[in-house]
């Protein structure tokens, strides 16, 4: 049963119908599928999908922002589920979320930031296309326990290493912890340029912050 329903899904997106994607959305709520699987087995081989037709010049710009859409239509049914299978705490830390400089990617981190506050972290969303002193800033005057980047370009990737350099230099590395995340980044690269840890996906990165903060 849920097999079809992410099928469907992956068609609502690549076929750039975002109504359409909210109703499967509904439809797997209402027969109990979870709200993690429809991300993971629908929404994101969908974007794979319209990427790797994006790379090799069958589809073009439009058409991936509309995907985009369609994507994001289907998380915004998502999040209140997703929020209200969470856990009734919000003490675990807090969370500071964004995506690098140069990048506006950020429909993984909004997946990520939600699973965050489900699982009961405070999480700070500073949005998309951040420098290291802007990032820095935000983490100071917000206290935050995590600093959580993400980044989907390969071009963008290095304002993570500097990024850590720039903690570094200022003083603070042992006040935050870093996360990285992101299709492109790896564990390897996440150790390579000093990170604290690396999530794979959502469900992972929660997993990452919880044993960073021994809750
Ligand atoms: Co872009 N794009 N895009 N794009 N886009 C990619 C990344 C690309 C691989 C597509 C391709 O060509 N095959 C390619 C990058 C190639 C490269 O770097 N070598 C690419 C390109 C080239 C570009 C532009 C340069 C295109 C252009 O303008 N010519 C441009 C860049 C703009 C910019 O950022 N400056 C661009 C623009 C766009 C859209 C605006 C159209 C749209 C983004 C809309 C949005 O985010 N609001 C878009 C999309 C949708 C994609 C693809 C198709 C899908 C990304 C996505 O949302 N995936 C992508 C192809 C791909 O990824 N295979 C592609 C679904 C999402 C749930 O997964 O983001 O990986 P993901 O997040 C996961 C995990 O990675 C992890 O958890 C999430 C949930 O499981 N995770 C973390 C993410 N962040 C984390 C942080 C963590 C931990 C885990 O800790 C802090």
């Amino acid at each position: 049963m849920s097999e079809s329903i992410f099928g469907q899904m992956r068609d609502a997106i690549i076929n750039l119908d975002a109504d359409r994607a909210k109703e499967i959305v509904k439809k797997g709520i209402g027969e109990g599928v979870a709200p993690v699987e429809m991300i993971n087995q629908g929404i994101r081989p969908a974007l794979e999908a319209m990427g790797e037709s994006f790379g090799s010049g069958n589809i073009f710009l439009p058409e991936l922002m509309l995907a985009a859409q369609a994507a994001d239509a289907a998380v915004s049914v998502l999040e209140p589920e997703l929020l209200k299978k969470g856990t009734s705490r919000s003490d675990l830390g807090k969370v500071l979320m964004t995506t690098v400089k140069g990048d506006i990617h950020d429909i993984g981190k909004n997946i990520v930031t939600l699973l965050l506050r489900s699982a009961g972290f405070q999480v700070i969303d500073i949005g998309v296309d951040k420098s290291g002193d802007e990032i820095l800033d935000a983490a100071r005057k917000n206290e935050v326990d995590v600093i959580g980047l993400s980044a989907l370009l390969t071009t963008t990737i290095p304002r993570m290493k500097e990024f850590v350099e720039l903690v570094q230099e200022s003083g603070m590395r042992n006040r935050f912890k870093i996360i990285v995340g992101g299709a492109p980044v790896t564990q390897a690269f996440s150790d390579l340029i000093g990170a604290d840890g690396y999530g794979a996906d959502a469900p992972h990165a929660v997993e990452v912050a919880k044993r960073l903060l021994r809750k």
